[in-house]
């Protein structure tokens, strides 16, 4: 069975209420290891949920100021409060990419929308550039109908200087991949501040989608969620 045609325009306008944004989704392909549906039986389709640019942090921060001040992971709380209402009333179920096992969020996001990663193994967007991520995604136990992905350009193909692999001071992104350890020790270290206050000072090099970087205390939300500051 098809989920009814103009479901996913309507998906998309319950979340945009909260700052969010449909990212495309795929049916999944027969005989594919694929996570449950809402009654426990596979899913046949997964449309994603994510942001672009920081457009949901005014949402989350009024949804905040309702919380008790001690609460763990706030921005995965909120998302999957709001992201669940959605889910259920299109009788889809909600997964967030905290959710352990970890949910191959970055596998989806490709096929459902062509990206490919940045040397710094976030997903490059023709237009977000690297200020973009999901939020969580809505699994279906039937077939939808989406518009089929145009793969964008690679902006990182077309980029020579590639900035982002030389602005950090103890270069955790290499060709290598991600140097995790290093990277938190210099946050945390003495001279980690503008990682701290601004962000990750690779992510912030890269030339496109500059119109979408996350505001600076935005940014600093993140890296103290990282580094667990
Ligand atoms: C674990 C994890 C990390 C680990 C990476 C450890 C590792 N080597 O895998 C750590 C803690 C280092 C990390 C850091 C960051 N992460 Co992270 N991370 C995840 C998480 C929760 C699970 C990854 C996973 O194992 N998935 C399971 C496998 C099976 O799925 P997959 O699609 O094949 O996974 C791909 C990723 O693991 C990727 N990958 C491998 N190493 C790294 C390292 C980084 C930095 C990134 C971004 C991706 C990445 O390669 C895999 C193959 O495509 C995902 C969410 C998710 N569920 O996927 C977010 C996710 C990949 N992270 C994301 C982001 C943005 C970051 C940060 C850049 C920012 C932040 N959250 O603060 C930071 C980097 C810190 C900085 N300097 O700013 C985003 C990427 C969004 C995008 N636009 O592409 C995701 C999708 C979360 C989200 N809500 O959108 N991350």
């Amino acid at each position: 069975m098809i989920a009814r045609r103009g479901m996913a325009d309507d998906v998309a306008s319950a979340l945009a209420a909260n700052g969010l944004i449909l990212r495309g989704g795929f049916n999944f392909a027969a005989g594919e290891d694929v996570p449950a549906g809402v009654s426990g039986a596979g899913a046949k389709s997964v449309l994603l949920v994510g942001q672009a640019g920081a457009a949901p942090w005014p949402h989350f921060l009024r949804w905040r100021e309702r919380q008790p001040q001690a609460i763990t992971n706030p921005l995965d709380t909120w998302s999957r409060e709001v992201i669940g209402a959605v889910a259920r009333d299109f009788g889809a179920r909600a997964v967030s990419p905290s959710d352990r096992p970890y949910l191959p969020f970055q596998q989806w996001a490709m096929r459902a929308e062509g990206l490919k990663p940045s040397p710094l193994g976030i997903l490059m967007h023709p237009r977000y550039g690297l200020w973009h991520a999901y939020r969580g995604a809505l699994l279906f136990e039937d077939e939808i109908e989406v518009e089929p992905s145009q793969a964008p350009i690679h902006l990182c193909d077309t980029c020579v200087e590639k900035p982002c692999l030389k602005s950090c001071p103890v270069d955790a992104y290499s060709r290598d991949g991600f140097a995790y350890h290093s990277c938190l020790a210099h946050v945390r270290g003495a001279d980690g501040s503008p990682c701290r206050t601004g962000g990750c000072l690779d992510r912030n090099a890269c030339p496109y989608g500059t119109a979408y970087r996350y505001p600076s205390d935005v940014q600093a939300f993140h890296m103290a969620a990282f580094a667990g500051l």
